[in-house]
């Protein structure tokens, strides 16, 4: 049993009450006999049972459901959820339901999410004296301990405790790892469900004794059987989110909401994933994977890191406007990449389902994301229609007279008259993978899918080219590192200020933001120790606009024009020309033809020397305040580097 959770269970006089036996003959004794509405804890692996005991010691909860992950299971908790009032079905359409959360938990909280380390300098780098670090927080081990003493003693009571074994990644797959999940939250279990391979079959694989990274989540608020349930339980005063990578456990606390609960995503298959990979030498990534085919049939994989909200989702499922090219999606979140023997960098996506923001989703901007999210889906947040349907601001033109809107705080909501949004702007669907149409052939793939281009890209309204392509690797490692991007709903940041999110992985590194760099540059190194290259290195801004505020491009299905052109450079054509801050299209090069507004071609891809003047003083002041002498002297270098090209530029 990890010791921190021992120390503070292990007193319990609930367990005298409640258990058969007492005796101290070993962790099961503690709950054989104990309510297990559903499952059987004497078929589970040793290491299994031993987390369900520990966590049944501290948590106290009225029952245990083991999960099977079938279809009469998650009916069942379906019904569950609509008896407390946590969703409602939607008629309109199959299978969907909506759930509102407590306005006070709608989003990640980034404040209150720490990484647990013996040294604080290997969670985070050391940020200047009297300045906010921001790349991300420490928790000592003490610390952590007594966060959880606070709050988890019989946080269960009342309630049913659900134990869900998933699998990040295609079940048996090498690159693949298994997580199990305790939570009270029936809620997560059915969005689990939907966003992982969950169920028995990895319960099977456990068997044979392999390791788990262990996730205990608890919403907070005790029901304590005589309470009233409220439909959406949080506790957001004391929520917390604490990942401990030496022991590859997670603990999070009062918060039911997407990436605060849903622990295979971003606290596993991000910050712990993160940490694994390091030891192991692949990378866990913020990055969507997607697979190009162009009129000659020939077919590329790549993969695209964006912070939150800057439509991940959309390039992910992008219907391209030139003709005879086809985009296939293996996934819109997270990559996990590893070479193989033949230095090969291959990804998969270890997600299951998409769970994407809905605001903005519409047949326009991502028609393929309309086809997916009909069917099996839990949306969260969303507005809903008289006639059983969802609503968001972009789905505009699905609306008829006749129908009322009731926004997602459950007020009436009417069209352009109503100054509050409809849906929360961080309202989503939770949606099935495999219903996207152009889901691709290879996306449950076990050896992954081989891949030929790195994208790093933000939302940068000002001064930053559509395309450019980095000189080497060092130099795509150090665009990672200095990626920014206007702020996102997808955390509890406020507004449109430009933020430094590195790699897209700002919110998510599980260590040290230096040691992550050196580890990015150590991938070419170990290309190389294979006979192989690295793939190369893109960065893209779709973004960009003019001194009126519009937009200077199209984007979406457009955007297949700048993929078009990064395939010529994979197949290393000569189409780009060099300046200072990387090769950008050379003349012509880019396919503007027939696009329906005229496009600003020299503005599109102007290198402003002001602006970037500017740029490289808030990048050092930036690493100086933030990454201090944990940033690796290569990065010091090629910022350097690029210092001296502006200044050379005209
Ligand atoms: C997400 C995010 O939820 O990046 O995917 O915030
Ligand atoms: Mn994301």
């Amino acid at each position: 049993m990890p010791e921190l959770i021992e120390k503070v269970s292990n007193t319990s006089s609930y367990i005298k009450s409640r258990c058969a036996t007492t005796s101290n003959v070993g962790l099961y004794n503690h709950i054989r006999g104990f309510p297990v509405a559903k499952g059987e804890l004497d078929a589970l692996s040793p290491k299994v049972r031993a987390f369900i005991e520990e966590s049944v010691l501290l948590c106290q909860p009225e029952s245990i459901h083991i999960c099977d992950g079938t279809n009469r299971e998650n009916n069942m908790l379906l019904r569950i959820l609509q008896n407390q009032g946590t969703i409602v079905p939607l008629p309109k359409y199959d299978n969907c339901y909506l759930a509102r959360t407590n306005p006070a938990d709608v989003a990640r909280v980034e404040s209150k999410t720490f990484i647990c380390t013996n040294r604080r300098d290997e969670a985070i780098p050391t940020a200047k004296l009297n300045v906010d670090g921001k790349l991300g927080n420490w928790i000592s081990e003490n610390d952590m301990k007594m966060a959880i003493s606070n709050r988890f003693p019989g946080c269960m009571r009342g309630r049913t405790m659900y134990v869900v074994p998933f699998s990040m990644g295609p079940l048996g797959s090498s690159l693949s790892k298994i997580g199990i999940e305790i939570t009270d939250s029936a809620y997560v279990v059915c969005s689990m469900r939907i966003m992982t391979r969950m169920g028995a079959a990895v319960m099977d694989l456990l068997r044979s004794n392999c390791d788990f990274v262990r996730c205990l989540h608890s919403v907070g608020t005790p029901a304590n059987g005589k309470i009233e349930q409220p439909s959406w339980p949080c506790d957001p005063e004391r929520t917390i989110i604490l990942h401990k990578p030496a022991s590859n456990e997670i603990v999070s606390y009062g918060s039911g909401y997407g990436g605060n609960s849903l622990l295979g995503k971003k606290c596993f298959a991000l910050r712990i994933g993160s940490t694994i990979a390091k030891k192991e030498g692949w990378l866990a990534e913020h990055m969507l994977i997607l697979g190009i085919t162009n009129p000659k049939g020939e077919k590329k994989y790549i993969v695209a890191a964006f912070p939150s909200a800057c439509g991940k989702t959309n390039l992910a499922m992008l219907t391209p406007s030139l003709p005879g090219y086809k985009v296939e999606c293996i996934g819109d979140d997270i990559a996990w990449m590893k070479y193989d023997e033949n230095g090969q960098l291959r990804a998969i996506n270890p997600e299951n389902g998409f769970f994407g923001v809905a605001p903005g989703t519409s047949n326009k901007t991502n028609p393929n994301a309309m086809k997916t999210i009909f069917k099996n889906t839990i949306f969260t947040n969303v507005a809903s229609t008289s006639d059983g349907g969802v609503y968001w601001e972009g789905m505009e033109d699905t609306l008829t007279n006749d129908v009322q809107i009731t926004d997602w705080l459950g007020k009436p909501w009417i069209p352009k008259v109503t100054k509050t949004p409809a849906a929360h702007p961080n309202s989503r669907f939770c949606t099935p993978a495999k219903q996207c149409p152009i889901i691709d052939r290879n996306w449950e793939n076990p050896d992954g899918v081989p891949i030929s281009a790195i994208l790093f890209g933000g939302r940068r309204p000002n001064g930053v080219p559509l395309v450019y392509e980095s000189f080497s690797w060092q130099h795509g490692v150090f665009v990672g590192a200095t990626m920014r991007s206007e702020a996102t709903a997808a955390a509890e940041h406020k507004g449109k200020v430009i933020m430094n999110d590195p790699f897209a992985m700002r919110p998510f590194f599980g260590y040290n933001f230096g040691a992550y760099l050196k580890h990015w540059l150590s991938m070419e190194t170990r290309a190389h120790s294979y006979g192989a290259q690295p793939p190369k290195i893109f960065h893209v801004n779709w973004f960009r606009k003019d001194a009126n505020g519009q937009f200077l491009w199209p984007g979406y299905g457009d955007n297949i024009r700048v993929l078009e052109w990064i395939l010529k450079r994979i197949n290393n054509e000569s189409c780009a020309k060099k300046t200072a801050i990387g090769y950008i299209p050379s003349d012509g090069s880019l396919n503007v033809e027939q696009l329906q507004d005229e496009i600003n071609v020299n503005e599109l891809f102007s290198i402003p020397k002001e602006f970037w003047l500017k740029e490289i003083d808030d990048i050092i002041r930036y690493f100086d305040e933030q990454v201090g002498s944990d940033l690796p002297p290569e990065i010091a270098h090629e910022l350097n580097d690029l210092k001296i090209r502006i200044e050379k530029s005209n």
